[in-house]
């Protein structure tokens, strides 16, 4: 399995509710690396861009009104097959009907405010990484990653 990276985003509602830690948290035990992090004010130009898969949908401007009613942390996340696995510790897109011990399973309600974003394909993952983060990511060792 190759290393992947993949980009994950807390929304406003995580932000707000002081979810950040404990979702950096998850990620970092699960054994990925962090690469790149940055909290943002989202414009509504990249909002657009980011969710243009979804423009003809009924949920569009509340989507985008929401992704920039408020910060966002933006991250990238380095690991084997991390792009399927931030999926699945994210939980179902809905809350109600996702896992108890994921992201939105233990912290979510409501489709509209799911706390977290991620990529869902690796053609995704690369979008969004060139399109949130324009500076190059951070390349480094991380000594424990030999016990993962
Ligand atoms: P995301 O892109 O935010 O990671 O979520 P996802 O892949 O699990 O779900 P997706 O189908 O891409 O939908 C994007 C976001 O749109 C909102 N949504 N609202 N009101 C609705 O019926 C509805 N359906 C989707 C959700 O916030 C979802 O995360
Ligand atoms: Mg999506």
């Amino acid at each position: 399995m190759a290393v992947e990276r993949t980009f994950i985003m807390i929304k406003p509602d995580g932000v707000q509710r002081n979810l950040v830690g404990d979702i950096v948290s998850r990620f970092e035990k699960k054994g990925f690396k962090l690469v790149g992090g940055i909290l943002m004010s989202v414009s509504q130009d990249l909002a657009e861009q980011h969710y243009a898969e979804h423009k003809e949908r009924p949920f569009f401007g509340e989507l985008v009104s929401f992704i920039t009613s408020s910060p966002v942390f933006a991250m990238v996340w380095e690991g084997e097959n991390v792009i399927a696995t931030a999926r699945n510790m994210m939980g179902k897109t809905n809350p109600a009907d996702a896992a108890p011990g994921t992201i939105r399973g233990d912290y979510g309600i409501s489709v509209g405010m799911n706390i977290i974003h991620g990529s869902d394909s690796p053609e995704s993952a690369q979008r969004e990484m060139a399109l949130w983060f324009k500076e190059d990511l951070t390349d480094y060792d991380k000594t424990v990653n030999k016990w993962i």
